[in-house]
Parts: C-alpha cells; structure tokens; sequence
C-alpha cells in the first residue's frame, strides 16, 4: 500500500523526523531553509499533507493554486495566524495545531522575560561580556522588584492561566486579567477564582498592572490590540511582556513609548516582520530581545512534533483528528 507523501517545511528533533519517516513518505527540509512561496505551492500541489511551521506564510495568494493534492496542513505549533484559514477553507485543506505541549515551556518565558527586564539581566551581561564590569557597587544596574507586584494577563487561555498561576505562587503577585471571550465568562470566572485572578476590562489593567504580557492569538481582532492609546494607559514604571505574536503590538508605537520613557520597559519573543527586528528596538537598554524562543526546548518541540504526527495518522487513518482549527 502507498503511504501518504509528507512534505515536512524545517528539520525537527531527531525523534520526531523518525516517526514521520516509519509512516510517511517524507521529504525533509536537508538544510532548513525557509521555504519559499514557490517551494510551499510545490508541495501542496505534489504532496498529501505539509507539515508546516510560523515560517511558513501559507496566504491567500501561496493558497491560490489551480490542483492541490493536500488534503492537510500539520501545523507545528499552536498559533495559526500564517495560514489563510478562509483560502485554506476554499482548497478543502483541513488545519491542525499542537495545542497543551508547550503551554508551560512558553509561560516560563513569559516569566523569564519580565525578570530578565525588571532586572536588568540583559544590561548586566552586555556589560560583563564587554569586560565593562568595574566591580560591585551599591547603586549598580539596580532595577524593579517583581515579587508582590501586580501582573495583568491579556487573554487568559491555556497560556495565560500558566503565567497567573506562576507569578502568585512564586512571585506573591496579584493577578488581574483581561479576556476577549464573553461567551466562556463562566468558565473563566471559575478558573480566575481558582487561579486567584481578578477580572478588568482591558484598559483598566493596563492603567493598573505593573506588568503586562500578552496571551490572546493574532487575529484580525487582535491586530495592534496594544496601539498608542493603549500604551499612554499604562503606568510609566510599567513594562510589556509579548510572547504571543509581534502583530498584536504597534511596534512603531512600543518604540516611541519606550523612547519617551512612558512605560519603564518592554521584554519581546516575537515582532512583526520576524525574523527583522527594527534598528530602533535594538538601540533601546530597556528592552529585552529573544529570537521567539516560547516553545524553544527539547521536550516542547519534540512533543509539539509528535502531536504533529498523531494528527496526520488520525487524519490518513479516516479517524476524529484531534486538533482541527478554523
Ligand atoms: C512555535 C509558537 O515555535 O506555537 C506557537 O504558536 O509561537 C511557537 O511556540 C512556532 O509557532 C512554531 O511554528
């Protein structure tokens, strides 16, 4: 019997790429490149399946191909906003995610970013590496107390409800949270009182949260959810936190805030145009910088790879996928 043919974009761990192999017909992506548009139409007019990451923009036009042999898109990884879900839709393609595997991985980045910003970290190990470091003293790179602070969570999902239940246990915080979701208002009442979180509408956290990070997908509703006018709203000691997706900040007016001095500072994993990360941002001392890193470990890429495949056998196997979206 033939097996399906998969086209796989980027390498993925070892394990991971062996399962594919043992049930597909695979092509790998040998050298890692981003694929072109070309590239991916290629392969969903060649291929059954395309195993797919953030670096793949499938958009409207990549989707606008006269035959299609795919019959699904494994995405790797759990925000889809690279796929056009409405062209995908009209190519009969069905779309998978990797939700749950990385949840915690990406809200201990969430925490690490906002102590690597209110601390300092990045500075003081600029500093040290430049052999700039002239000794200890008491006024040295001092920077913002996290512990007893108030955080406010925007979108209190699957990752938003990790980072809450991180800073009150660990960081005595009180969490406030904003959420989109009006029709779950229940169950997110619920699991705000188990999570000690308390509710606000999205501009009264903003004037009231010492830090803010960001957990609601890109969507078109998403898009610059944190413009200028939200930024004016929080406090000039405050700071941003994004590992969610670099379109749901105005970039251009996170640099003129932090380049005013109106919010304290930002700690970035993703930006618009990725992986170009404007000159600007890279010139400011209060930003801290990581190269989208949330889900970045062994264990969460080799899971998020693993329910890759499991939704490409169920699919192939004419059972229930377990992670469809759109
Ligand atoms: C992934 C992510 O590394 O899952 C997501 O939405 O942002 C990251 O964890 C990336 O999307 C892989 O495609």
């Amino acid at each position: 019997m033939t097996r399906p043919a998969v086209v796989v974009t980027r390498r993925l761990p070892d394990t991971v790429e062996s399962a594919l192999a043992e049930r597909f017909d695979v092509r790998f992506n040998g050298d890692d490149h981003p694929m072109s548009p070309g590239e991916l139409r290629a392969a969903l007019r060649e291929a059954d399946a395309l195993l797919c990451t953030v670096t793949d923009s499938l958009t409207a036009d990549v989707l606008d191909i006269e035959s299609c042999r795919a019959r699904i898109v494994a995405n790797f990884g759990v925000g889809y906003n690279h796929i056009d879900m409405e062209a995908a839709r009209c190519l009969g393609l069905v779309v998978t995610n990797t939700p749950d595997v990385l949840t915690d991985d990406t809200a201990d980045l969430a925490i690490a970013l906002m102590l690597a910003v209110a601390r300092r970290m990045g500075e003081g190990e600029r500093q040290l590496r430049a052999g700039d470091w002239t000794g200890w003293r008491p006024t040295h790179l001092m920077g913002t107390r996290v512990t007893g602070k108030t955080l406010g969570i925007v979108g209190f999902g699957r990752i938003g409800q990790a980072v809450a239940h991180r800073a009150r246990s660990g960081f005595g915080m009180s969490v406030l949270f904003a959420s989109r979701s009006p029709a779950a208002d229940e169950v997110v009442a619920a699991t705000a009182a188990a999570a000690g979180a308390e509710h606000r509408p999205l501009d009264a956290l903003l004037a009231e949260a010492d830090f803010v990070s960001l957990h609601v997908p890109a969507t078109p509703a998403t898009y610059h959810l944190i413009d200028a006018r939200r930024l004016r709203m929080m406090q000039r000691h405050a700071f941003l936190i994004n590992t969610a997706r670099g379109d749901v900040v105005d970039e251009v007016a996170l640099i003129d805030a932090l380049q005013a001095g109106t919010i304290a500072g930002a700690g970035l994993d993703v930006y618009h145009q990725e992986p170009s990360v404007p000159e600007a941002l890279m010139a400011l001392s209060t930003v801290v910088l990581l190269p989208h890193l949330g889900s970045a470990t062994m264990e969460s890429r080799t899971a998020m790879g693993m329910r890759a495949v499991e939704n490409l056998v169920m699919f192939f196997e004419g059972r229930e996928v377990p992670h469809v979206v759109g």
